[in-house]
């Protein structure tokens, strides 16, 4: 008798339609799923995102079981575990001599190189499948981005309207006669602004272990359990969906890029842990948006921004990065130097709008993206701080975080390490920006409105600090050299006031103490 399909499902596989499990039988197939220590400390993931992927796993491998398949599970304190994927996989191997190992590519490239090493390991044969959960496959990407010197989303996403038919009227046009509504989705934030509350999911028993587990074995890693929320279950994760487009998909457009002290989600789905994990399907979200504007249940600048975010950014980013690596990993084309300010972990700072997002960071394992982009990323783009420094802290901290979502966006799109390849300017913004898109500055010790000088809002004078010191590049950029004229009408005297503020600033920052991202 010839052994059975082992078919090994990663922690952000839980999608009942997966490549390697499609079309299998289920008195022939072994589902493996894996707890292992390199994965939970490879960088020391913030504790909440390790208990949903585990207790969503755990669920997962429930529903698998009570569909009928036959599922090994192998929990992280079990006394055998080998602690990796490889480990895992050849134990198995000797459990239930398979005839074939089939598994569904890795979404990180780490994690592919060593996958990719399993048919010379194994006695067995092994099958790596394309993973299609995503709209453009990479060979398509690839093809598009092939001759292209610059790589740019907007066309990109074009090409995700017109492939999906999201959005698009008969006579094949964009919806509305425009493709982007973008310049719609920057309303600032009115005064008392606040979002109907999303569902909250309280830790069953099986979420209840996996806190335990991970207080117990993992407790010195950052961010807090208190407050455990996140949907770890399909039905969860659709109840979540049906709540976003019934209450808050309205105003997702206008206030998009708004931020409000202590309101941490506002209008945003929330979604991104589920969709990543493989619980929601992301085109089918974007047809459920559809469906809303077209039953006249919400706006087209909020129905296209949160289609944009999907089949544009998400995809985008995703075919950005199997295109970039190895080398975006590495990519520093700004030569920032600067080691990640210990506050980034602590949130200890006067800065009151760093303050209140690395707060949400730390409590949820989660910030909205223009917390992500603006603020924190902002400060870190302008002090120059070293992209493999701010990509670990981001990858740690945020339970969406996976490298192939989260290096494009912090490398090529906050740090602008890759030289330009993926956004036409860096995002560089004084605190004028942030003032006009939050309510932060009117809580903070610095002041908004000056320029320099010990009281004067950090972000001013590092916008010219980082301004100055990267002319030579930026000058002849079309959509930020003009800000040079600026700088030149100061007079050198002001200038190097600017300068000063800068720098006095950037030595009191306290660089982070070791131990916060690996273990030693
Ligand atoms: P919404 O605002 O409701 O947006 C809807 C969906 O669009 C999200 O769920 C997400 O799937 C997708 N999306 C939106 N923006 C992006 C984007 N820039 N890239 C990819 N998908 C996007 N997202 C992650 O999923 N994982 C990450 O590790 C991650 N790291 C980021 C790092 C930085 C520096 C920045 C600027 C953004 C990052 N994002 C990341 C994108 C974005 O911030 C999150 O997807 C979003 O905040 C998740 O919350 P939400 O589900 O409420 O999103
Ligand atoms: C992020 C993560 C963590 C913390 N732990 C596990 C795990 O123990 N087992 C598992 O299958 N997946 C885990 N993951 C998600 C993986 O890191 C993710 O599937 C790969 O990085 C994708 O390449
Ligand atoms: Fe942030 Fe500056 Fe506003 Fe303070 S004054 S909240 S540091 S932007």
């Amino acid at each position: 008798m010839p052994g059975p399909v082992l078919v090994p499902i990663l922690g952000d596989q839980l999608t009942r339609d997966l490549a390697s499990l499609r079309g299998r039988t289920k008195d022939d197939t072994v589902v493996l799923m894996m707890e292992v220590w390199d994965e939970a400390t490879y960088v020391k993931h913030h504790k909440q995102k390790i208990v949903l992927i585990f207790s969503a796993m755990r669920h997962f491998a429930e529903e698998l079981r009570d569909a009928g398949w036959t599922v090994d599970y192998v929990r992280l304190d079990d006394p055998d575990n080998a602690g990796s994927f490889t480990g895992e996989v050849a134990r198995a191997i000797e459990r239930h001599d398979p005839r074939l190992v089939s598994v569904t590519e890795a979404g990180e490239w780490r994690v592919r190189q060593k996958m990719e090493q399993w048919a010379d390991k194994f006695a067995c044969d092994v099958e790596i499948l394309r993973d299609d959960r995503f709209v453009c496959s990479q060979a398509e990407f690839d093809e598009w981005a092939k001759d292209r010197k610059e790589l740019r989303m907007e066309f990109f996403y074009r090409e995700m309207r017109r492939k999906t038919g999201l959005l698009m009227d008969e006579d094949g046009r964009p919806e509305g006669g425009e493709w982007n509504y973008d310049s719609e989705n920057r309303r600032p934030p009115k005064e008392g602004l606040a979002a109907p509350e999303r569902p909250k999911f309280e830790p069953d028993a099986t979420t209840q272990e996996c806190i335990d587990l991970v207080a117990d074995r993992l407790g010195d890693h950052f961010g807090s359990l208190e407050r455990f929320e996140w949907p770890v279950t399909r039905e969860e994760a659709e109840e979540a969906a049906d709540a976003f487009f019934a209450e808050r998909i309205e105003c997702f457009g206008p206030y998009q890029d708004a931020m409000v002290a202590g309101e941490d989600d506002l209008f945003h789905s929330m979604l991104s842990t589920s969709i990543n994990l493989g619980l929601l399907d992301p085109l089918d979200l974007c047809r459920r948006a559809e469906q809303a504007y077209r039953e006249g249940k919400a706006p087209l600048n909020s129905v296209e921004g949160f289609i944009r975010q999907i089949i544009g950014w998400r995809e985008y980013v995703r075919g950005f990065y199997w295109h970039q690596m190895p080398h975006l990993q590495k990519a520093n084309a700004l030569n920032a130097q600067r080691g990640l300010p210990e506050f980034y972990w602590t949130g200890e700072t006067e800065m009151a709008c760093m303050a209140d997002c690395i707060r949400s960071t730390r409590d949820n394992a989660h910030a909205h993206h223009i917390q992500r982009l603006m603020v924190l990323g902002n400060f870190a783009l302008l002090a120059g701080v070293n992209p493999r420094a701010v990509q670990e802290w981001y990858l740690v901290v945020y339970a969406d975080a996976y490298e192939w979502v989260e290096l494009p966006n912090v490398a090529a799109m906050v740090l602008y390490a890759d030289g330009g390849k993926l956004a036409s300017k860096p995002y560089a913004a004084s605190g004028n920006y942030i003032n006009k898109m939050s309510n932060y500055c009117s809580g903070c010790r610095y002041s908004v409105s000056k320029k320099t000088g010990d009281d004067a809002c950090p972000f001013n004078p590092l916008y010219w600090h980082f301004m100055h010191r990267h002319r030579e590049r930026l000058e002849a950029n079309p959509r930020i050299g003009r800000i040079y004229a600026t700088w030149d009408r100061m007079g050198a005297d002001r200038q190097q006031e600017y300068l000063d503020s800068a720098e006095a600033f950037l030595d009191s920052l306290e660089p982070a103490a070791a131990g916060w991202v690996r273990a030693g």
